[in-house]
């Protein structure tokens, strides 16, 4: 048997060719304008090279329920496909979050900061979150126990900019631009801080927000809560931070009651997941609990961290970045992928 730290560092390898290949798929239809064939090319190339990783692999976030996704649907097993049965039973056994195109709108418009994602760790370390919404507060490694999702967003400010050494009208905010956060932009304004809004993708936004130098310094608002732990796994390998609750609540989020669903509704689906507190407060440990964690993303449009995918006649360049907590390093790939014959050029 091989150590697993091995393993950890294999698997994040694989992950890595799962992400570079959905990545490829949907920037290959980016502008098109049509979002659902964008994701479904990701989902596909996702789940073929998914089945290739020598895992026992189960999605625990994935395209939805099993009756409403064909492929990648929660409790799919995965991974393992061109093995024995004997050789399977020595494979490590891993929970997998995916996200094949976070941003399908984005990647359907050409816009910036559609990447495609995923994270990966040892059974039971990924909350089985359901697919509804999330309120949800992002910071990096020097604003660490800083901030307080039950906290105002005045204080909270004040704490990341003490914290980061700079006034708060230096700091800027990240929030999906959505009529839900009008009250939220209003008070990140009145604070005197800036604030970026953003049509989409609040995973990668968050991303940001834990990396120095991105000039994004809190990620604040309404997500979905799959974006949310994958969000998590992230965290636990830039050392940032989330807290996020759930949200239930139509007026909050803007829309009419029979648009989401009460707690009451999702009580059973919630009880199933160990989630039996609607109020509940979820840390980064509580969404990502593993504690070998592999998170692997791939630029599809340009973006604040990863480059886009790039053709060129005789092949394609992505560029990713692959991140475990075991081995704890941070892994920015930038990869040639050759098709041309043995005389294609690789530029540097
Ligand atoms: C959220 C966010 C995602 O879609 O799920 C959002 O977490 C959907 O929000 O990052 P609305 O229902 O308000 O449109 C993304 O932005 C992209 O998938």
């Amino acid at each position: 048997m091989k150590n697993n730290t091995r393993v950890e560092r294999e698997l994040a390898l694989d992950f890595l060719r799962v992400v570079e290949a959905a990545a490829i798929e949907s920037a290959k239809t980016m502008g098109q304008g049509d979002r659902k064939h964008s994701d479904h090319v990701a989902v596909e190339a996702m789940r073929e090279v998914m089945d290739t990783v020598p895992m026992r692999g189960r999605i625990v976030i994935g395209e939805g329920e099993r009756d409403e996704a064909p492929m990648l649907y929660i409790g799919e097993e995965v991974g393992g496909g061109n093995f024995s049965e004997e050789e399977r039973g020595q494979f490590p056994e891993v929970d997998i979050a995916v996200d094949p195109l976070e941003g399908t709108n984005l990647c359907a418009l050409g816009a910036n900061n559609a990447i495609a994602v995923l994270a990966a760790a040892e059974r039971g370390g990924l909350l089985y979150a359901p697919d509804i919404y999330m309120d949800k507060i992002v910071v990096g490694p020097s604003c660490r126990g800083a901030v307080d999702i039950e906290a105002s967003v005045e204080e909270n400010l004040k704490n990341i900019a003490r914290r980061l050494g700079r006034d708060v009208d230096d700091l800027t905010v990240i929030c999906l631009d959505r009529g839900r956060h009008k009250k939220l932009v209003e008070e990140v304004r009145a604070a005197g801080a800036r604030i970026r809004l953003i049509s989409d993708g609040d995973l990668s936004a968050g991303i940001s927000a834990a990396v120095a130098g991105t000039n994004i310094h809190a990620l604040m608002g309404i997500g979905g809560a799959p974006e949310g732990v994958i969000t998590a796994a992230a965290m636990k390998c830039l050392n940032g931070e989330i807290q996020a609750k759930f949200v239930f609540d139509p007026e909050r989020l803007g829309v009419d009651r029979s648009k989401v669903p009460t707690f009451e509704q999702m009580k059973d689906r919630l009880a199933e997941m160990g989630i039996t507190d609607p109020d509940k407060i979820y840390d980064t440990n509580d969404l990502a609990p593993g504690k070998k964690i592999i998170f692997a993303a791939t630029g599809v449009t340009d973006g604040a961290l990863l480059r886009g995918v790039r053709f060129f006649g005789e092949g394609k360049r992505t560029h990713s970045v692959v991140m475990t907590t075991d081995t704890k390093s941070i892994r920015f790939v930038d990869t040639v992928h050759v098709e041309g014959g043995p005389d294609a050029v690789i530029r540097f």
